[in-house]
């Protein structure tokens, strides 16, 4: 079996210590990083989702298999930020509040660092305070927003909302993603900005920003 599939395969069952150990192989036989990261990590993350989905997975299934995500993220990390290190604009970034999930967050700010941007990374369950509060003491370009559930993506409305109210507004720009987010959603809130996967959200942060690409 291929080696990329072995990680993938071996995230699905949440075997961490094999999924670091593959990946790095992966990595030292010189694998393409994007190659690691879409056909075995996040395509073994898709398969537990669906196995969840189905009722065949339970909660402790999809956290061992999270943390094997995350080990492997670990080992991937210097090489998908690895390149032009230069600050290119400051970002605030978290999942909103009420909201735990962190795995698609840790990659969109892995991709942003990777393309030169500087990122605060808040956590998760992230108050609209917080975002605003640390957005003005960094003085950041950007604030950037997770929500994985439909329970808490109200939230991003009222980082906005609170945004627009405080003494940064216009001087900070928002982007939203996430499982449940859309465009429309984007827009009906009135974020600056909205985007699918990692490398979407490098582009649509340059060009909001006017970043030669
Ligand atoms: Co949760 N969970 N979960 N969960 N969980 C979902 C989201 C769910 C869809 C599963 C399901 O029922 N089918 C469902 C939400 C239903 C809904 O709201 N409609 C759900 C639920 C219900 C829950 C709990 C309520 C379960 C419970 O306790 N009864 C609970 C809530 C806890 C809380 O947050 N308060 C819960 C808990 C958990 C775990 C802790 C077990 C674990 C999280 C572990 C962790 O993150 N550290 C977990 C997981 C792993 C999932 C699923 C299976 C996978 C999420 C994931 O990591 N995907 C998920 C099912 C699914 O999504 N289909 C599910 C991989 C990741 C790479 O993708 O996060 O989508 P994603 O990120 C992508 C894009 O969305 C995008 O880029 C990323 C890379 O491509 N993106 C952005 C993300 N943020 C972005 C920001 C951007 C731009 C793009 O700009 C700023």
């Amino acid at each position: 079996m291929a080696l990329i599939e072995e990680i993938r395969d071996s995230l699905i069952v949440g075997n961490a210590p094999q999924v670091s150990e593959l990946t790095q192989k992966a990595l030292d036989e010189d694998a393409d990083v994007l190659e690691i990261l879409n056909n075995g990590l996040v395509a073994g993350m898709d398969i537990v989702a669906a196995k969840w989905k189905a009722g065949e997975y339970y909660i402790p299934n999809v956290l061992i298999a999270a943390r094997a995500m995350k080990q492997g993220m670990q080992i991937i990390k210097p090489k998908l930020v690895e390149g032009d290190y230069k600050a290119k604009a400051v970002a605030v970034a978290g999942t909103v509040k009420g909201d735990l999930h962190d795995i698609g967050k840790n990659l969109v700010v892995m991709m942003m660092e990777g393309a030169g941007f500087e990122v605060i990374d808040l956590g998760t369950d992230v108050t609209p305070e917080k975002f605003i509060q640390t957005a003005r003491e960094k003085n950041a370009d950007l604030i950037l927003m997770s929500a994985l559930l439909t329970t808490t993506m109200m939230s991003m409305k009222d980082v906005v909302a609170a945004l627009q109210a405080s003494d940064i507004a216009g001087k900070v720009k928002t982007m939203v993603g996430g499982a449940p987010i859309t465009e429309k959603f984007a827009e009906e809130i009135g974020a600056d900005g909205y985007a699918a996967d990692g490398s979407s959200a490098v582009e649509k942060a340059k060009a909001m920003l006017g970043i030669a690409a």
